[in-house]
């Protein structure tokens, strides 16, 4: 007999036979009867070991197994509303195939200890579920850059150049040169314009954030894009149709994990283009009205970002911020060349930018001048500005944290939940 997902075995009838395998996940035992809860990957199943129906040898030893130990058990479907799922299995074979030694992880343990033992922690629902929902994520992206003809490619995180400014950036000895770890892979995929076109990547960013906050890993997962002849509006409205597209998609597919973690699907399932948009002077003007104390320049914080969405629904794209606080790639905008053709998307509910996105500066020049104000060694930028003498075109792309997107979708506090080994700023272990 095979053995079936519980998610299987939890849509069988009354008296059904049945073979699972798993974990355990919860254990209480009396006498002559032992009540356990398994887990696999699609759920949760209540079992009953009574002393007289099984083998006495397999009886002892599922006493004896602790909670976490692996297992196999056959038995028999009985339909009981008060059992997780409205099923139980009445077991008539159990094999304990690994005896977990004491589990570390018991009840209310600090978020350390819980870090410490992350490798561990991974098994528990609210890991899972978030796991899930990042895994249905990263599926509709890919569905959708798919159905919009990008082409993925993979770009190296190995890099001469520190295109978000060397504030942030990891260096290291490369056979002798000074190297980097990648904060974007913007760079090589615009390299692809003249060939591919319309172009995607995930990858790896790296950030040397020296500051602790909810929203900054040491290293994320980026999802980038890049696409040929397409000005800044134009872009924004690539981001707002995936964004909308995974929210579809998660608010289906979904629904049990962000029920779990305490999101409502229907607040996803009206994530629908456009989103507004508004421009960092009139940002800039409304949180002044909010009495902020904030001047032309400035830079966003939590505080703005939140008062900014406190009425908002949707995400919205703050646009056209002031060039100088912005990196020396974003095009200066035609209109007013104090400000440069970006957007940041914000997402609802205080869960900040999710999404950078800009047109290309095509003016080698004031690229030149731009780097030279960030302090960078202009000489490694050569090959990029042989993008701009062969051919260049307007084109324009985005960098989207994934883990900032899943904290918004799962309602997720802190976004070191948002990934199963998080990079902080004091660890990098296990
Ligand atoms: O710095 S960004 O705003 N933009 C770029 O890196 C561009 N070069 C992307 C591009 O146009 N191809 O980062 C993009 C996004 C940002 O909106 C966040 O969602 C996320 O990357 N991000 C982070 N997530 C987690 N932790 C950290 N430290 C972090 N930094 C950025």
């Amino acid at each position: 007999m095979q053995f079936e997902k519980i998610a299987q075995a939890l849509k069988k009838k009354e008296g059904e036979q049945v073979r699972i395998r798993g974990w355990i996940h919860r254990k209480r035992s009396s006498g002559k009867i032992i009540f356990a809860v398994v887990r696999d990957s699609s759920g949760l199943m209540q079992i009953i070991v009574e002393k007289n129906k099984v083998d006495e040898e397999e009886f002892k030893a599922a006493k004896k197994a602790l909670i976490e130990s692996s297992l196999e058990v056959e038995g028999i479907i009985h339909e009981d509303e008060r059992a997780p799922g409205g099923r139980e299995l009445h077991v008539t074979s159990i094999r304990i195939v690994g005896f977990a030694e004491d589990f570390p992880i018991t009840e209310n343990q600090s978020v350390e200890f819980l870090l410490d033992n992350r490798h561990l922690w991974l098994r528990s629902q609210r890991l899972t579920n978030i796991m899930k929902l990042k895994a249905q994520t990263l599926r509709a992206i890919r569905a959708w850059f798919d159905a919009n003809d990008f082409y993925e490619v993979t770009p190296s995180v190995i890099t001469m150049n520190a295109a978000e400014g060397g504030a942030t950036v990891f260096s290291f000895d490369y056979f002798g040169q000074e190297a980097y770890l990648s904060q974007t892979a913007q760079m090589y995929l615009e390299a692809f314009m003249p060939s591919l076109e319309r172009v995607w990547s995930l990858t790896p960013s790296f950030r040397a954030e020296k500051s602790r906050t909810r929203k900054h890993l040491i290293e994320y997962s980026h999802l980038e894009a890049e696409e040929a002849w397409l000005h800044n509006e134009e872009n924004m409205q690539v981001q707002e149709e995936l964004v909308s597209h995974v929210c579809q998609h998660v608010a289906h597919e979904c629904s049990e994990q962000l029920e779990a973690l305490g999101r409502n699907p229907d607040d996803l399932r009206m994530i629908e283009p456009p989103f507004k948009r508004i421009t960092y002077r009139k940002a800039l003007e409304l949180l002044q009205q909010k009495g902020f104390d904030l001047a032309w320049g400035d830079d966003f914080g939590t505080p703005h970002e939140r008062a900014l969405m406190e009425e908002e629904e949707k995400p919205v794209f703050i646009t056209k911020f002031p060039a100088e606080s912005k990196a020396f790639y974003m095009k200066l905008s035609p209109d007013d060349p104090r400000t440069v053709e970006c957007s940041d998307m914000l997402a609802p509910e205080g869960y900040g930018e999710i999404i950078g996105g800009s047109e290309r500066e095509e003016d080698i020049n004031s690229m030149i001048e731009r780097l030279k104000k960030d302090g960078a060694n202009v000489k490694n930028y050569e090959w990029y500005f042989d993008l701009r003498r062969y051919g260049s075109v307007p084109h324009s792309g985005f960098g989207l944290g994934i883990e900032r997107l899943v904290c918004w979708l799962g309602k997720i506090d802190h976004i070191r939940d948002a990934t199963p080994f998080p990079r902080l700023l004091r660890r990098a272990y296990p």
